[in-house]
C-alpha cells in the first residue's frame, strides 16, 4: 500500500495503529486521523512536538516551485519566517494573509496591507504579492488565484506556512471542496499533499513548528479557547492609574500609567481578562491561578519583559493568545509570560 491520505498527505498503512497513515480498510482514501478530526474532532495522534521544521524547511528547498505562503493576521508575528529565502532558496513568493474575517470589518483593506508590507520588510522577507483572504468565507479567493497564476510557470506551488496558518483551509475554499484536513490542532498536515486547483498543482505541506506560541504551552483541550472562531470584538479599558491585565492564567500585560491611557484587547472571545489594580496583581495571580484564572500553562514557569513605550499607539503580542493595543500616558509595559512564549511590541496594527 503507497497511497497517501487525502487529508493529510500520509503514506496509508494498515499494520500499525499508533503510527501515521493508519486505516483498518485497505480501500480507504482517509487515515483513521483524518477521519476521526473530521467526523469526531478526535486527534488520536497529536503531531504538535512531532515534525521537524527544518525537515519541512529541507524538503521544500528541494523543490522549484513558486511559494504560496499563507500568514493568519490575527496571530501575524508568530507566522513570520525571518530569513526565509535563506531556507527555501530565491523564489516568486505570493503572500496570503489569511483569516481575515477574525479582524474587524471597520479596519481597511489598504490599512491591513500596509501594516503588513511595513512588517515584511522588518523580517526582510521579500514577496511579489500580498492578498488578503479568509479561506473561511472565501473572501479574496479569486483575486488570490489570480495572484497565484502569475507567478505559476509550470511547476507545482508550494504552499507553506507555520502550523495552524490556515493553509489546507484556504486551498479547501480555492478548490471549493472539502478535501483536505483541517483541525485547530498544530500539526494537522502530515506530509506533502498535492491538488489541482483550476488546471494548477499546488502542494499542502505540513506546518512548521510554532515552538514559541501559546498555542503549545497549554493542554489540547484549551485550543478550543484560545483560538478564535468569529470575528473578534475588542474589549477597551480605559485606566486612569497602573494596572493590570490577567489573560486568564496564560499571561499578565501590566500597564504604568501616567494620567490616562486606554488599553484594547483582541482575543477569542473565549477568553477571560481578569483587570485589577498593579498592586493586587500578584496576590490575584498567587491565589487564582487555576482557579478564576484558567486556562493556564503546563509548566508554569514565568518570565517577565519590560516594555518602554515610544510609539503613539503600540501592540504588545503574545503568539497565539493575540494582542493587545495600549495608547496614550502608560510609558512602561511589563508583560509576564510562558518561559518560552514569544512576545513582540509593534507599531499599532489597527
Ligand atoms: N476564522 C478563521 N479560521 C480559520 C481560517 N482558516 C483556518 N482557520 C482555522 O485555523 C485552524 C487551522 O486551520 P488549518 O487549515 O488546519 O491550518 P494549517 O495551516 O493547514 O495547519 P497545519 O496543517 O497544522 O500546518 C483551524 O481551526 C481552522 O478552522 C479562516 O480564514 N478564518
Ligand atoms: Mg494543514
Amino acid at each position: 500500500m503507497s497511497q497517501r491520505c487525502i487529508g493529510c498527505g500520509a503514506v496509508l498503512q494498515t499494520e500499525d495503529k499508533n503510527r501515521i497513515g493508519y486505516t483498518p480498510k485497505e480501500e480507504s482514501t482517509y487515515c483513521q486521523r483524518c477521519f476521526r478530526l473530521i467526523h469526531y474532532d478526535d486527534l488520536m495522534i497529536s503531531m504538535k512536538t512531532g515534525i521537524d521544521p527544518d525537515q519541512v524547511l529541507g524538503a521544500i528547498a528541494k523543490t522549484e516551485g513558486p511559494v504560496l505562503y499563507v500568514t493568519d493576521l490575527f496571530d501575524f508575528e508568530a507566522g513570520m519566517i525571518p530569513g526565509l529565502i535563506r531556507k527555501i532558496g530565491e523564489r516568486e513568493i505570493v503572500l496570503a494573509c489569511t483569516k481575515r474575517d477574525l479582524l474587524p470589518d471597520t479596519v481597511s483593506h489598504d490599512k491591513i496591507a500596509r501594516f503588513v508590507f511595513s512588517r515584511l520588510k522588518e523580517y526582510a522577507i521579500p514577496v511579489k504579492e500580498v492578498v488578503l483572504v479568509s479561506g473561511k468565507t472565501s473572501l479574496g479567493r479569486d483575486e488570490l488565484l489570480e495572484a497565484v497564476r502569475r507567478i505559476y510557470k509550470g511547476k507545482p506551488v508550494i504552499v507553506m506556512g507555520k502550523a495552524n496558518s490556515g493553509k489546507s483551509t484556504l486551498l479547501n475554499a480555492l478548490s471549493r471542496k472539502a478535501e483536505l484536513t483541517s483541525s485547530r490542532y498544530p500539526g494537522t498536515t502530515l506530509d506533502f499533499n498535492e491538488t489541482v486547483i483550476e488546471g494548477i498543482p499546488f502542494i499542502d505541506t505540513p506546518g512548521i513548528e510554532i515552538q514559541n506560541s501559546m498555542l503549545m504551552a497549554v493542554e489540547e483541550k484549551d485550543l478550543k479557547t484560545l483560538i478564535p472562531v468569529r470575528t473578534i470584538k475588542p474589549t477597551v479599558f480605559q485606566i486612569h492609574e497602573d494596572q493590570s491585565f490577567a489573560a486568564g492564567g496564560l499571561a499578565r500585560v501590566d500597564v504604568c500609567c501616567g494620567s490616562k491611557a486606554t488599553v484594547t484587547w483582541y482575543l477569542s472571545e473565549a477568553m477571560k481578562m481578569h483587570r485589577s489594580k498593579m498592586s493586587s496583581a500578584d496576590d490575584l495571580w498567587q491565589r487564582q491561578y487555576g482557579k478564576l484564572l484558567v486556562p493556564c500553562v503546563k509548566q508554569a514557569e514565568f518570565r517577565t519583559l519590560d516594555f518602554r513605550r515610544r510609539e503613539e499607539k503600540t501592540d504588545v503580542v503574545i503568539d497565539g493568545l493575540g494582542f493587545c493595543c495600549i495608547s496614550g500616558d502608560a510609558p512602561l509595559i511589563k508583560v509576564r509570560v510562558p518561559k518560552h512564549v514569544n512576545v513582540t511590541f509593534r507599531k499599532a496594527m489597527l
